[in-house]
C-alpha cells in the first residue's frame, strides 16, 4: 500500500473526465487499497482516483466513526435522487475551505464492488452528501464549482497565498 499525493485545487488535472473501468485487476484492488490508505490518514471521507491523477470511475468513501465501513464505488451512477439538502462541504483537493452546497437529500448510486458484482445503495444525509461530492470528482467537478463566482476567485486567492506561505 501506499500514500498518494493528492492533486490541490485548482490544478486543471482536476477537471478530466474519468473513464469507466473494464476489467477489476489486481491494479484497480492495489488503487482502491492506496486510496483508502490516503484518505484515511488525510483524515477524511471520501477520496476519488481523480484527487490522486487516476482518471477511472473509482471512489472510496467511509464515513464511519471508527473508519471501519469502507465502500469503494466503482463505474458509479446515480440511478435515483429526490429533494434537496444544504451541507458545508470540504476537500482533500481543497483544503482549509468549508462552504455549503445544494444537492440531492437521497440517492441511489448503482456501482460495481471489488468482486465485479452489481450492487445498489440508497443514501440520505452526509452520506448522500458524500456520493454526490465525489462522483463530482469523476465529472471533473469540485465542490468550488457550485459556488459564485465571486467566491471562487475569493478561494483562489486563499489557496495561492496559502501555498507561499508553505513554500
Ligand atoms: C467530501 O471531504 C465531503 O479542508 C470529503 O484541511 C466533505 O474528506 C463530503 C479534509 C464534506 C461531504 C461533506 C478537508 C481534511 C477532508 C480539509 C473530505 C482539510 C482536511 C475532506
Ligand atoms: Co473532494
Amino acid at each position: 500500500m501506499a500514500l498518494l499525493p493528492i492533486l490541490r485545487f485548482p490544478d486543471a488535472r482536476l477537471k478530466k473526465v474519468a473513464t469507466p473501468v473494464e476489467k477489476i485487476d489486481d491494479g484497480i484492488r492495489r488503487l482502491v487499497a492506496d486510496l483508502a490508505e490516503t484518505m484515511y490518514e488525510a483524515p477524511g471521507i471520501g477520496l476519488a482516483a481523480t484527487q490522486v491523477d487516476v482518471h477511472k470511475q473509482v471512489v472510496v468513501i467511509d464515513i464511519s466513526e471508527e473508519k471501519n465501513q469502507l465502500l469503494a464505488l466503482i463505474n458509479p451512477r446515480i440511478t435515483h435522487r429526490d429533494g434537496v439538502q444544504v451541507y458545508e462541504e470540504g476537500c482533500l483537493s481543497v483544503p482549509g475551505i468549508y462552504d455549503k452546497v445544494e444537492r440531492a437529500a437521497e440517492v441511489t448510486v448503482e456501482y460495481l464492488d471489488l468482486e465485479n458484482q452489481i450492487r445498489s445503495c440508497s443514501a440520505d444525509g452526509l452520506l448522500a452528501v458524500c456520493i454526490q461530492h465525489e462522483l463530482d470528482h469523476l465529472q471533473g467537478k469540485v465542490f468550488v464549482d457550485h459556488l459564485s463566482q465571486l467566491k471562487q476567485m475569493r478561494i483562489k486567492n486563499k489557496l495561492a497565498k496559502q501555498a507561499r506561505i508553505t513554500a
